[in-house]
């Protein structure tokens, strides 16, 4: 949020560099502490020699924009028919709202997860194991242990479309568990959400291969 509001005030900084007034020029000078020199010293070097004023324009506003929801996307691809787009949408520190459309399933279930990196060098493979900052063991999205990317099953409907709407709190779009870089994944089964008993329940859910990934990134507000 805070480089957000850092760039959202200087973007706007032209603005004053229009017509500044010697008056203004000399207040702002006295009043521009430490942080503003510093934050963007390259700045002048961009703007016309013959402005006298560079030192009100180039101090931030901080603390000035109200703050905004946070969005995200991910298209979601692989090697088969399988694709899909995802939104994140979150308030400020509230849970976050993911919108979910996948398209070329067989009918049915299908683990849907957060992996840990958005790296798809390797395809869906490379962007690991469910994201797991806590260290806990696979679960259902309405466990207290669980991975934070549990995100459960989607369901596809005859017409092989999965669409959900899923409201999350272990995933937010910002702070240290943020996911924006992160990946998603759907699967090509069902995910047993920890209690299959089979050897890999309590790890994946035993949800099989990865049909498609995609990467969380930022979007405008
Ligand atoms: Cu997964
Ligand atoms: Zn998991």
């Amino acid at each position: 949020m805070a480089a957000y509001t850092i760039l959202s005030s200087y973007q706007f900084q032209p603005l004053s560099l229009l017509a500044p007034s010697p008056a203004t020029s000399t207040l702002g000078r006295k009043a521009v502490p430490s942080l503003c020199s510093s934050s963007f010293r390259g700045l002048p070097l961009k703007l016309p020699r013959y402005s006298p004023n560079l030192s009100v324009s180039t101090c931030p506003r901080l603390f000035t924009v109200v703050s905004a929801a946070k969005k995200a996307v991910a298209v979601l691809k692989g090697n088969s028919n399988v694709e899909g787009v995802v939104t994140l949408t979150q308030e400020d520190d509230g849970p976050t709202t993911v919108n979910v459309r996948v398209t070329g399933l067989t009918a049915g279930p299908h683990g849907f997860h957060l992996h840990e990196f958005g790296d798809t060098t390797n395809g869906c493979i490379s962007t690991g194991a469910h994201f797991n900052p806590n260290g806990l063991t696979h679960g259902a999205p309405d466990d207290e242990i669980r991975h934070a990317g549990d995100l459960g099953n989607i369901i596809a409907n005859a017409d092989g479309v999965a669409e959900a709407i899923i409201t999350d709190k272990q995933i937010p779009l910002s702070g240290p568990n943020s996911v924006v870089g992160r990946a998603f994944v759907v699967h090509e089964l069902e995910d047993d959400l920890g209690k299959g008993g089979h050897e890999l329940s309590l790890t994946t859910g035993n949800a099989g291969g990865r049909l498609a990934c995609g990467v969380v990134g930022l979007t405008p507000q």
